[in-house]
């Protein structure tokens, strides 16, 4: 049966991309969750992980790792899943804005840490985070046009989606205002049961990782 070892529920949000898509796939798994922030998080990544990093994937004896490697992974092994749209110019798209999730937004990312539990007042953000915060709604608006949403390709989520989720997650702890598309958005992906079974799951997390949490 497939593993695939992630990092704490509540803060990993490189974890939480591949798992969505894992779940898409309806692929039985079996999880291996790995307290981030403890004396042994690096000792415990390593015995899965050759990157030091979690998402892992294993499957027999081939491990991926990396989010999006583990992505396109699946859509290779379940393609009846659909991971990725159909259509071929909406599926350079959808990996042309993963990827750029994938390498980018290091301002959002370090201001605005996921903690998908949390809720936090506005403030204001610095304007190079601002300009992350930007750039995503464009990037959404654009693809909300052009498939009616109510996911970033339509109908269905697909790996697009698994990549901005942790965002949405950001968007709604910093209480990030935005405006109409890109909310709608944020409540699709909030409401979408897989996200739900997700924060359910950070819910039940007794671990406290003191480096993600200050
Ligand atoms: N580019 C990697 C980034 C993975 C990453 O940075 N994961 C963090 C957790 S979210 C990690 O493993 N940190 C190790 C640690 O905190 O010891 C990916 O896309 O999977």
């Amino acid at each position: 049966m497939l593993k695939i070892v992630i990092g704490n529920k509540k803060y990993s949000s490189w974890s939480m991309r591949p798992w969505l898509a894992l779940q898409i796939t309806g692929a039985p798994f079996v999880e291996i969750l790995i307290g981030l922030d403890q004396p042994d998080t690096a000792q415990q990544i390593r015995k899965y992980s050759p990157s030091g990093r979690v998402a892992a994937l294993l499957d027999g004896e081939t491990t991926v790792w990396d989010s999006l490697a583990i992505c396109e992974y699946l859509n290779e092994k379940f393609p009846q899943a659909q991971l990725w749209p159909k259509e071929a110019r909406q599926r350079a798209l959808a990996r042309s804005i993963s990827a750029e999730m994938h390498s980018g937004f290091g301002n959002l990312r370090n201001d605005c840490s996921m903690k998908i539990l949390k809720t936090y007042p506005p403030k204001p953000l610095r304007a190079e985070t601002q300009a992350d915060v930007d750039r995503i709604v464009e990037l959404w608006t654009d693809c909300l046009q052009k498939s009616s949403g109510p996911f970033l390709f339509g109908a269905k989520p697909c790996i697009a989606d698994a990549m901005y989720a942790p965002v949405v997650s950001r968007f709604r702890t910093y209480s990030i205002p935005l405006a109409g598309p890109a909310q709608a958005y944020c409540e699709t992906v909030w409401a979408w049961p897989l996200v739900q079974k997700w924060a359910e799951g950070a819910k039940a997390e007794a671990l406290r990782a003191k480096r993600y949490e200050d």
